[in-house]
């Protein structure tokens, strides 16, 4: 792809009317939080389009995109094959409510790749997938309690907007009002990596623990690794308490290894929610796990979820276009590391020279500069960062034509569609922006 990543910030009138006109009709102008830039203050980028690695504005700015959808787009935008799948669905119809092949052939493609999962049942969102997740792992163990972890983030779903990370941790929210107490009491919560504390909950509520959902690798509080032993520790705490093991793979199914974190790290879950690429950037999700429980599921057994546009023709063709595309990809995940690895080092060095405290965490293709000395292990430390000058450097970023989640704790997407040329582009444009927003 060629590099010709532009824009003039003196001409983002278009986006700044196009925002005034939507917060008439939209809370916020946005249809979700974090995309109003309340953490970074000044206008969101209002998106006229995208391809490849790069996204333009309504008034023609073209910037280099690491928000990237938030990790669906793992092939970058309008990827040929995605866009002729989806339009050669399109011409059969849209949504049957009725049984479809492209939904058994994209299960087929999950099940062959994700080490713990059996059966699969698409949904339409990430939020869903773990919403029912959660709801069948209460059924099949009999218990009502769930045990999350802080800064962890696995949709806006009354139960698990406790102690939550993505836009919850933006915007500094306390636990979201409109959730009943009692509800909000069913969620345990323990710092991340903490597995004692994860123990002491199991030794103070014996045989009531469903379930611990976990991201296996943190990314909605930025990009957060288990420490070594943490995910194995946790799968032996269930095993020993009767409970399941999710995993929250909505991010890095399919991006931490075509396998997920769970194929990564070598730890196997119950049961896993999903996301994200398997719609290859259409409305999404799925959750999976041993047969024995997955056969819990109505029709089969009692445990009822449903949705008029589950396993959607579109999505399933947009999510097997992007599977095909990665698995056709000679070297796909090493290639995504590479390119991250270069991220990584020029963003820590562009940083030293201008002589602002950064540290870069990443995993594969995702990445958060932390603006904190040390990379953090769990939320408590993750929200020490310094957030007011996160925000300065995102808009100097921004005035050089790069596109970066608008918070400290949003992770960074890399696709197949970036290349060594564009991460340059990238580093050069941080060493400006870093020493700007040092001020
Ligand atoms: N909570 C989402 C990412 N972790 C943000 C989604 C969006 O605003 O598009």
């Amino acid at each position: 792809m060629t590099l010709d990543a532009t824009t003039d910030t003196s001409a983002r009138t278009g986006s700044r009317a196009a925002m005034e006109r939507a917060r008439l009709v939209l809370p916020g102008g946005v249809d979700s939080p974090v995309r109003a830039y309340k953490a970074v203050g000044g206008d969101p980028v209002v998106v006229a389009s995208g391809a490849g690695a790069l996204i333009t504005d309504v008034d023609g700015n073209r910037y280099i995109d690491y928000v990237c959808s938030y990790g669906p787009l793992l092939l970058g935008h309008a990827h040929p094959a995605v866009v002729e799948a989806i339009r050669d669905a399109a011409t059969r119809g849209t949504s049957f409510g009725a049984p479809t092949e492209a939904e058994a052939a994209l299960a087929e493609r999950v099940i062959e790749a994700v080490p713990s999962i059996e059966m699969v049942r698409f949904v339409s969102s990430g939020t869903e997938a773990a919403m029912s997740v959660i709801r069948l792992a209460r059924a099949a163990t009999g218990r009502d309690l769930l045990l999350k972890f802080e800064g962890c983030y696995h949709g806006h779903s009354d139960g698990l907007l406790v102690s939550a990370g993505s836009g919850v941790a933006t915007l500094a929210l306390p636990d979201s009002p409109g959730v009943p107490a009692a509800y909000a009491a069913q969620t345990l919560v323990a710092p991340y990596n903490d597995l004692d504390a994860a123990r002491a909950h199991f030794t103070a509520h014996p045989e009531r623990i469903a379930a611990i959902i976990v991201e296996p690798i943190a990314g909605n509080m930025g990009v957060v690794a288990p420490a070594p032993g943490f995910l194995e520790g946790l799968r032996a705490l269930c095993d020993e308490a009767g409970a399941l093991l999710i995993f929250d793979e909505v991010i890095t199914g399919f991006r931490a290894s075509y396998g997920g974190a769970q194929q990564l790290l070598g730890v196997t879950p119950d049961l896993t929610a999903l996301g994200k690429i398997i719609g290859g950037g259409l409305p999404v999700g799925a959750y999976g796990g041993r047969r024995d429980l997955m056969s819990q599921m109505a029709p089969v057994g009692p445990v009822y979820q449903a949705g008029t546009l589950s396993g959607n023709p579109l999505a399933m063709a947009a999510g097997d276009a992007t599977l095909a595309a990665i698995r056709a990809t000679d070297g796909a995940y090493e290639r995504l590391d590479a390119l991250g690895a270069r991220l990584e080092a020029g963003l820590t060095e562009a940083a030293r020279a201008a002589g602002v405290t950064v540290t870069v965490a990443r995993s594969g293709s995702t990445l958060t500069p932390f603006f904190l000395e040390a990379a953090p292990t769990r939320w408590s430390e993750a929200k020490l960062a310094d957030t007011a000058t996160f925000a300065r450097f995102h808009a100097a970023m921004l005035d050089r034509g790069v596109h970066l989640p608008p918070s400290q704790y949003e992770a960074w997407f890399l696709s197949l569609a970036h290349d060594e040329a564009i991460v340059d582009r990238t580093v050069e444009a941080a060493a400006a922006s870093f020493a700007q927003a040092r001020g």
